[in-house]
């Protein structure tokens, strides 16, 4: 029997990509779509969450019974317990990776106040004073190193057990501060409600869907208003805070006579010294005695976002995108920290002169070429990574380069500074064009690609039908690269908006899509909703406001929508999470959260329809506050 082989256009909506999983056929080179392929059909029992593996009495997987009644696992759990359970876990681990990497940015920073990463400069210093006075450290006529030092204390402080409420949790309205306090949900530490997750999920503790449930929204909360802030806020004291500025995205970025470099996972640490050690006179020059025109840097998923806000640095491609890149034939090397990396890349990258290059301890891949990142010694090791790179260049075999497409023009780079300065330094003309209906409401379209639905399909449709309706979208993300692609991050781009965004951008010369950074970035988004809320002396769920993530794929994706859920801001995702082998877990997410947080879950994978219920919702709530539909 031969085998059907899906055509390209059915998997991605972009023509760089088709192009690159045709050549990845002719190359050999498996991709993710091949392994999905290979995966379908899944497991029911996992597909509905009602598998358990968190004891040795088990594995245990549980269904209804011939009398209707739900089956039991070995302990007693009954399906509602192990649903929550593992969605509790799912949460655990994505609040994990985003706040491990806000640790991450606290090291640094300590490094740096401690004289020990001469390398890192603190780019931001009235940024770094704003953050610690809001914290309530002292700031008068002090040094920024010991305002540093004391800011080092706080967050640190942050993830430990002490605390009874989390520092930037100031940032959200009170009213909003009493809901969590009296549902208990309130963030005391990072690592402590992460921890106590994996606590209440081992045998014999929470045994009560809801009450698992509630936890959960508290382990979130306490990445969004605490890992993730943690790392947005001290990324840009580091590195500066993101401004608009013009770049490019997809694959055409990768150029065919210049040594290329891409820079993928989510940390600015290692990937700006990768960017500065690429601009060093004397790598240049290596590089052109190689043979090649320059060296170039381009990024992908969130490290893309990263250095694309701050730094202009052009995007190549989004998840799904991340194995074609490689297929190019051009990539010397790939430098990767963590999250989000796939392990096929390993073996994409072995079937070209590609050098897969990993930087973190907490993520090693087989395979490939480790290099122990380390603050001290950053400079140095970037410049080693660079000589690496202009050594493949020389491997390269020009008859399998193939670069499909030619880049699209972007803005990218805003944050609540940055669009505070646009507004002439006040929320208020943001607020006016609310108020008077140009902008009807706000949506963040956030998160990931997955391989279960045609690659950006959704995440493009759904910006483009929200614009249309005056909401103005923001994205981070592999969202980013998907409105770059379709134009929707470019001034241009707000023809497809709707008569007041139109008239909003055209004024200021934005696009109708906004680069808001990566997916710790939605720290920045959540700030502002908090920012807007405390204003017009609201709630945040009284905002015309919500969230999406069409296409996520990730636990970070659901720690995200958890946080966002459980701050007052609805969300839409195209693809239930594993619950809905639990009835009651599922009303909970979609209903319960309403009654608890006025927010909850919307789960609707017909992009048109999702976005006529957000627009319904968007004008009940503008009608709420005494303004036109
Ligand atoms: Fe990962 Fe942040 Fe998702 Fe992209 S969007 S696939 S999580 S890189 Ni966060
Ligand atoms: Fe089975 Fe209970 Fe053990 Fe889970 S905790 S594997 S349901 S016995």
């Amino acid at each position: 029997m031969t085998k059907k082989i899906t055509p390209a256009d059915k998997l991605t909506i972009w023509h760089d990509n088709q192009k690159m999983i045709e050549k990845a056929r002719r190359d050999g080179v498996e991709t993710v779509w091949d392994r999905f392929e290979q995966q379908t059909p899944g497991c029911k029992f996992c597909e509905l969450g009602l598998t358990c593996k968190n004891c040795n009495m088990g594995p245990c997987r549980v269904s209804l019974k011939e009398n209707g009644k739900m089956q039991r696992g070995v302990c007693g759990a009954d399906g509602d317990v192990i649903v929550a359970r593992n969605f509790g876990r799912f949460v655990a681990g994505g609040s994990a990776g985003h706040s491990d990497h806000g640790r991450d940015l606290i090291e640094a920073l300590e490094a740096i106040v401690e004289g020990e990463a001469p390398d890192y400069p603190i780019t931001d210093n009235g940024k770094l004073y704003r953050v610690a006075a809001e914290l309530g450290i002292a700031v008068e006529g002090r040094e920024a190193m010991d305002v540093a030092r004391e800011l080092v204390d706080a967050c640190f402080a942050d993830f430990g057990s002490r605390r009874k409420e989390l520092g930037f949790v100031r940032r959200v309205p009170e009213v909003r501060r009493k809901i969590w306090r009296q549902h208990k949900v309130m963030p005391r530490g990072v690592d402590r409600e992460i921890a106590e997750m994996m606590h209440r999920t081992h045998m014999g503790c929470d045994n009560d869907a809801v009450s698992t449930m509630l936890h959960s929204a508290r382990t979130a909360l306490a990445d969004g208003w605490g890992g993730s802030m943690i790392g947005t806020e001290l990324s840009d004291i580091i590195f500066g805070i993101p401004t608009p500025g013009p770049s490019q995205v997809n694959l055409g970025v990768i150029k065919a006579d210049h040594v290329n470099i891409l820079v993928h996972g989510h940390n600015p640490v290692v990937s700006e010294m990768v960017l500065a050690a690429s601009r060093d006179p004397e790598m240049l020059a290596q590089a052109k005695a190689a043979g090649a025109a320059g060296i170039n840097i381009g990024g992908l998923c969130c490290t893309g976002n990263e250095l694309l806000s701050r730094k202009g640095i052009p995007m190549a491609g989004n998840h799904l995108a991340t194995e074609l890149a490689i297929v190019t034939g051009a990539v010397e090397a790939v430098v990767v920290d963590y999250q989000c990396i796939m392990p096929g890349m390993v073996q994409a990258a072995a079937c070209y002169h590609t050098k897969f290059i990993t930087t973190a301890d907490k993520a090693r891949f087989t395979g490939a070429i480790h290099i122990s990142f380390d603050t001290a010694t950053a400079a140095a090791q970037a410049r080693e990574i660079i000589e690496m790179a202009i050594a493949a260049y020389g491997e390269r075999d020009q008859s399998r380069v193939e670069i499909p497409v030619a880049p699209v023009d972007i803005v990218s780079g805003f944050s609540n500074e940055a669009l505070l300065e646009l507004l002439g330094g006040s929320l208020t003309p943001l607020l006016d064009a609310i108020k008077d209906g140009s902008i009807r409401g706000v949506t963040a379209i956030v998160g990931c690609n997955n391989p279960k639905f045609q690659q950006d399909s959704q995440n493009v449709v759904l910006a483009k039908e929200l614009i249309k309706k005056d909401i103005l979208v923001l994205a981070t993300g592999c969202v980013t690269t998907a409105a770059g692609k379709a134009g929707l991050l470019s001034p241009e781009g707000s023809e497809m908006a709707g008569p007041g965004l139109q008239k909003i951008c055209k004024a200021l010369n934005i696009p109708p899509v906004l680069h808001f950074g990566s997916c710790v970035d939605n720290s920045r988004i959540i700030h502002l909703c908090g920012m807007i809320a405390n204003a017009l002396g609201v709630d945040i769920s009284d905002l015309p406001v919500w969230g999406a993530s069409p296409e996520w794929y990730s636990e970070k994706a659901v720690a995200i929508g958890v946080y966002c859920v459980a701050s007052g801001i609805p969300v839409q995702i195209g693809t239930p999470p594993q619950i809905t082998g639990s009835k009651l877990v599922t009303d909970i997410a979609l209903h319960g959260m309403e009654e608890l947080f006025g927010a909850a879950f919307l789960v609707e994978p017909d992009f048109v329809k999702a976005a006529e219920k957000m627009d319904e919702r968007i004008s009940s709530k503008r009608i709420a506050l005494g303004l036109s539909a």
